[in-house]
């Protein structure tokens, strides 16, 4: 090849990189997007998720190099003096290993993850109706202080405890860019601990039903609107219950 025939092939090589990795980082970003956290449990499930991406590209690699060379040298090669090292090696040890460290990496920090560590400052009853989310905010004494649907607004940086319940159907609660998923179970209460540390800047928050619950499932999500703390009580007073018909709240 001629080095200007080289170079044009280096610029192309070059402009496809890039553009592969614009791709790529505009793939990352997004209002669901796991991989874009806003608060430190969506941060903490991330850390884990690219290592485990890296850890899966690094075993891949591997297998497609045993491939090849299996393909390549064909019927020239060589017998393995002792193959059950490469069974009980690459197949019970390797694995062993491997899935014993993530577990007890991905357990050391549990308390980030599930927000437990931390003693919330607000309370939200999250109610999963065919199709919608219902939102009641409880004062101290755990009384419904203000209500809204299909908005979640959160205080910025407080973290917030999810009392999680449902009306008919099993649901999903779920906000990827705070934390992991909690069911919404009719009879039950689960309770799950988010923090949002940013208002989500350019790209908003949303959260979604991750639980088929009926034809209109697809549509059953919110926004999540985070608050400084003056907007949130501004919020809390507009929302209030009551505060609509009757002039004061409850
Ligand atoms: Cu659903």
């Amino acid at each position: 090849m001629t080095s200007t025939g080289h170079r044009k092939t280096t610029v192309h090589l070059h402009g496809a990189v890039l553009v592969a990795a614009a791709l790529l980082l505009v793939g990352c970003s997004g209002p669901r997007s796991i991989i874009d956290p806003a608060g430190p449990s969506a941060q903490r499930i991330a850390e884990i998720w690219w290592v485990m991406f890296a850890g899966a590209v690094v075993i891949w690699a591997g297998v497609v190099v045993f491939i090849l060379i299996a393909l390549l040298r064909g019927e020239n090669t060589r017998e393995l003096k002792k193959p059950q090292r490469l069974i009980v090696g690459g197949g019970l040890v390797f694995p062993t290993v491997v899935l014993g460290a993530l577990l007890v990496w991905g357990t050391l920090d549990s308390k980030r993850l599930t927000g437990l560590g931390e003693t919330p400052s607000a309370v939200v009853e999250v109610t999963g109706h065919q199709w919608f989310w219902e939102f009641r905010y409880l004062d101290d004494a755990g009384a419904p202080l203000a209500v809204s649907r299909e908005v979640l607004a959160m205080p910025l940086g407080r973290m917030v405890e999810f009392r999680i319940t449902s009306a008919d159907v099993i649901h999903s609660f779920w906000i990827p860019r705070l934390g992991g998923k909690m069911d919404a179970i009719p009879g039950r209460v689960n309770r799950l601990r988010l923090r949002a540390d940013h208002d989500g800047g350019a790209t908003p928050i949303r959260g979604q039903c991750a639980e088929f619950c009926g034809l209109a499932h697809a549509h059953m999500h919110f926004d999540v609107r985070v608050l400084d703390d003056d907007a949130w009580d501004a919020w809390l007073r507009d929302n209030a219950i009551g505060a609509g018909a009757a002039g004061a709240a409850p």
